[in-house]
């Protein structure tokens, strides 16, 4: 099953010793830089899932291990570059500015959860599989049409390669020359579905050339090799030569979100391997060998993460409760009575 992926060559920069690592061409500032990014994800998830247990966030999409994917492509675009995330990205917009609590207020249900995406370059976080691809290409053939230079980058799962929306927008965004990125976390589970169900190809990148792209698969736990794959898929689609697909290889190394129980169905063994090549750790490695990271700098980086999650969560819970009325608003132009009903119902039992 996993095997498969496994065969095939994959892009990587980070080697096990200096004698094996790469270059990219980043300064010693932007790889600390990179590594604050790393260091703020890795801490935003772990926090995350703490404080869902502690019931103050609700079902949670756990990222552990994908981070190199996300920080990766976001040092490779440019601020006015635009990011379309999956659930499994949700905190990616904090390497863009916006506030913990903001991304906390989501996973609470809370209307402070939402932002301008015009303000941040990030869209909303997309739940349904798949269904923010067409919205990438879309938005990327518009910047094309009205000149303007930027470019779309939409990240997805395996799974979502599946979907009709996926093919449609790899589509349309190929023909049209749409200055796209497509990002392929392929994590090798949907939820509880493997890789091998998922596809017949060899591998995911193999689906690029029926689009007439190109297609790159990269080791996506190496944050240095998914940089450079999206910073040449980004010079590619800001030249005007359309999409690049690129399959960031990983493997899901914890449950798919809160709610799952991976153990009735995912490799242990698999897992254990994944849990030992974790990105963050991988990526100290490198900074150590070149010199660029101390135990100062780990234990500041990660104090510094662990206050903007304190200060996130606090800024989220004190949040005034929403009105209930919110729930019926703005959907329907003519709202059914059974809303007031509805409503009225939710007021009489004291929630709001
Ligand atoms: C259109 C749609 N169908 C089904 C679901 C239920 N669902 C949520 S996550 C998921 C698996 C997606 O797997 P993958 O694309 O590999 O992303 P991953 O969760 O591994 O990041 C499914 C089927 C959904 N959210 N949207
Ligand atoms: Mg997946």
């Amino acid at each position: 099953m996993t095997e498969l992926a496994a065969e095939r060559p994959l892009l990587r920069v980070i080697g096990d010793d200096a004698g094996s690592d790469a270059d990219v061409g980043l300064s010693d500032a932007e790889l600390v830089a990179l590594y604050r990014s790393l260091v703020l994800l890795r801490t935003y998830d772990e926090r995350s899932l703490v404080y869902h247990r502690q019931g103050r966030i609700g079902t949670y999409a756990i990222f552990w291990g994908h981070e190199a994917i996300q920080a990766g492509a976001v040092h490779a675009l440019e601020e006015r570059d635009w990011i379309f995330p999956s659930y499994r990205e949700s905190a990616i917009g904090l390497l863009r500015g916006i506030p913990a609590a903001t991304i906390l207020s989501w996973w609470r249900g809370h209307p402070a959860g939402w932002w301008s995406p015009a303000e941040h370059n990030v869209a909303s976080i997309c739940v349904p599989v798949a269904t923010h691809v067409p919205h990438a290409a879309g938005f990327a053939w518009g910047c094309r049409l009205k000149g303007e230079d930027r470019v779309a980058l939409a990240i997805f799962g395996d799974g979502a390669t599946s979907e009709g929306a996926f093919h449609e927008g790899a589509n349309l965004a190929a023909v049209m020359r749409a200055p796209l990125v497509l990002l392929c976390n392929n994590n090798q589970w949907a939820i509880s579905t493997p890789l091998s169900a998922q596809t017949a190809a060899a591998s995911l990148a193999d689906k690029a050339a029926g689009y007439g792209i190109p297609g790159v698969r990269v080791d996506g736990t190496d944050v240095l090799a998914v940089y450079e794959a999206v910073a040449e898929a980004a010079a590619r689609a800001r030249a005007g030569d359309g999409p690049t697909l690129i399959e960031a290889l990983t493997y899901r190394a914890a449950p798919h979100a809160t709610a799952d129980d991976p153990t009735a169905y995912i490799d242990p063994e698999r897992v254990e391997e994944a849990r030992r090549r974790e990105c963050v750790g991988r990526f100290e490695g490198y900074l150590r060998r070149r010199g660029l990271l101390d135990d100062e700098l780990q234990r500041e980086a990660k104090e510094a993460a662990l206050r903007t999650m304190r200060e996130g969560i606090a800024a989220a819970e004190a949040e005034p409760e929403p009105d209930p009325s919110l729930l019926f608003e703005h959907a329907l132009a003519a709202p059914p009575p059974s809303f007031a009903v509805e409503l009225g119902e939710l007021r009489r039992i004291g929630r709001g």
